[in-house]
């Protein structure tokens, strides 16, 4: 039991004599704890995080304030988050702990966490921003996924066991609600903390504001993710949330950890890989190695599902403790292995919507991500941001048009750089889906197969659309760019080029009546959540 108790927050002066009470802790840092360098290392939103090194060793600890970091204490957030996040790297360490930090210590009177500190891991998203190559990042965010997810679902964790965890994790309902109300709602109406590039961005978010379709399916999302329990997430599973070496990939900042929709995770993560791949067309001088950054990016995209769906199917297979599925219902081992496959196509579908909404938030949301914030001119940045938007839209209204990975990538490639091709784009695909069906749309793809491209449906509803830029469209390739050298990996301050303000007027463009959006396939579904 730690004597130490201080009457405030922790800082560089008062944590050394706090850890020196800790064994393991000072073990690890030998030495007396006078020695000890502490520097605050945090980037993020929420939290403050040092680094303490010793002579023998470095630890890295976060203690939670009853505040959010960038809004101080005007925006009071609970401390008990820190408890989650270690609840979270528990359950999930138990799992995969190769790809989390190790738990040295935790104080629940002070929510306060100390895990190894890893060195020298670099934050992904500053990593890939810098086109860094990490050969096994793929192979280990989909063994993370597995281990994380499909350990902790209904798959695999008795519900006599899994109960409790879920009513133990709903306690962290201060901090989802902060998702709820960035992801699913505030971003979609005026709200003092919205902000975008404008006036570049003002009439698109107009548009998505007005957008009944749009609102309609990130309610659905809202609704998956306020209700299904599927597993454990980490909550915030972005680029900013994971350090990585050459051979190396650990997960942390698991602080929004809750039950819910498996997609949730892992949508997050594609998002924040594919705005990687459209920030690298910011820059505006010559880069002759951004195509293959590029590709390297949507590379990692189809890799990561790929090793994540592979991973779930051989998990499955394997001896199994959990409720779900059980196999003495199933003597036919095709029909087991079809239900697998439908059960992971509905995953991939959620992961599509949630990635869309993601992506949107991103940009005109309160939190917005380093490798876009540091795109100059605005107009460079908002042309990024333009195209981001347009997958991202489309993702959110159209997640079953993408039946395969290797679909969402070709979206992403193909997707329009003029505002006036998308909106036909857009207009064209849902009259077509809602007037002709889903068969019209494979039809057009040019196939009926069950994996229709999606790549082939932006072009040929382009041609519908008669949208001349869809063939002159200029490849990624043939833009140019440079490396850019903001510091933080998550941005919530305002710059000179954002705006909170409410843009009403849609230039050029009649509102859109509200139309029936397009029934979920009913060949997806989870265990024991609807879709
Ligand atoms: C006050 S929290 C703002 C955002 O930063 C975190 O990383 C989460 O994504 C949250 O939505
Ligand atoms: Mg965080």
């Amino acid at each position: 039991m730690n004597d130490f108790v201080p009457s405030e927050l922790l800082d560089e002066k008062t944590l050394p004599p706090y850890l020196s009470a800790i064994p393991t802790v000072a073990e690890r840092l030998g030495g007396h704890s006078s020695g000890w360098r502490v520097r605050e290392i945090g980037d993020g939103n929420v939290n403050y995080v040092f680094a303490v090194h010793g002579p023998a060793g470095r630890v890295c600890v976060k203690q939670a304030m009853p505040y959010v970091r960038v809004s101080g204490e005007s925006w009071p957030l609970t401390p008990r988050r820190a408890y989650y996040e270690y609840r979270a790297l528990v359950e999930h360490g138990r799992h995969v702990p190769a790809r989390l930090p190790e738990v040295l210590h935790h104080d629940s009177r002070m929510n306060l966490l100390v895990t190894e500190h890893l060195s020298p891991h670099v934050v992904l998203r500053d990593g890939l921003r810098r086109g860094n190559r990490y050969p096994h990042l793929a192979d280990h965010l989909a063994q993370y996924l597995v281990g994380s997810l499909f350990h902790t679902s209904d798959l695999a964790h008795a519900a006599i066991d899994k109960r409790p965890l879920v009513a133990l994790f709903s306690g962290n309902h201060e901090m989802t609600q902060i998702m709820e109300d960035m992801i699913f709602t505030e971003i979609y109406h005026e709200h003092g903390r919205n902000r975008w590039t404008s006036p570049q961005l003002d009439d698109t978010v107009a548009r998505l504001r007005d957008d009944v379709d749009l609102k309609v399916a990130v309610a659905r999302l809202k609704v998956r993710y306020l209700t299904c329990t599927e597993a454990l997430l980490h909550g915030d599973l972005h680029t900013g949330s994971i350090l990585v070496t050459e051979d190396d990939t650990r997960v942390f900042d698991q602080e929004f950890a809750c039950y819910g929709p498996i997609g949730f995770d892992v949508g997050t993560l594609l998002a924040h890989l594919l705005i990687g791949y459209f920030a690298q067309d910011g820059p505006t001088v010559a880069d002759p190695e951004r195509t293959d950054r590029q590709t390297r990016l949507l590379q990692v995209v189809e890799d990561v599902w790929t090793g994540f769906a592979r991973g779930w199917a051989a998990a499955w297979e394997q001896p199994r403790q959990g409720d779900a599925y059980p196999r003495v219902l199933f003597d036919d081992a095709d029909v087991l292995a079809g239900e697998r496959e439908r059960h992971l196509a509905g995953i991939f579908t959620d992961s599509v919507g949630f990635c869309g909404a993601e992506i949107i938030r991103r940009i005109i949301g309160m939190a917005h991500v380093a490798e876009l914030r540091a795109i100059e001119p605005d107009d460079a940045r908002a042309r990024c941001e333009q195209r981001c938007l347009r997958l991202a839209t489309h993702l959110l209204k159209h997640p079953h048009a993408h039946r395969s990975v290797r679909d969402l990538t070709d979206a992403a490639r193909r997707c329009p750089n003029t505002a006036g091709c998308a909106f036909a784009f857009s207009s064209s695909y849902s009259r077509i889906h809602r007037d002709l069906g889903p068969s019209a749309i494979t039809s057009l793809a040019g196939t009926n197969t069950s994996r229709s491209s999606t790549a082939a449906v932006w072009v040929a509803c382009m041609a519908q659309s008669a949208c001349p830029s869809s063939a002159t469209r200029p490849s990624a390739a043939a833009q140019s760019s440079t490396t850019n050298n903001a510091r933080s990996s998550e941005v919530t301050a305002p710059t000179k080029a954002t705006s909170a303000s409410p843009h009403p007027v849609i230039h050029g463009m009649r509102p859109r009546s509200r139309q029936p959006s397009p029934t979920p396939s009913a060949t997806t579904g989870g265990v024991g959540c609807r879709r």
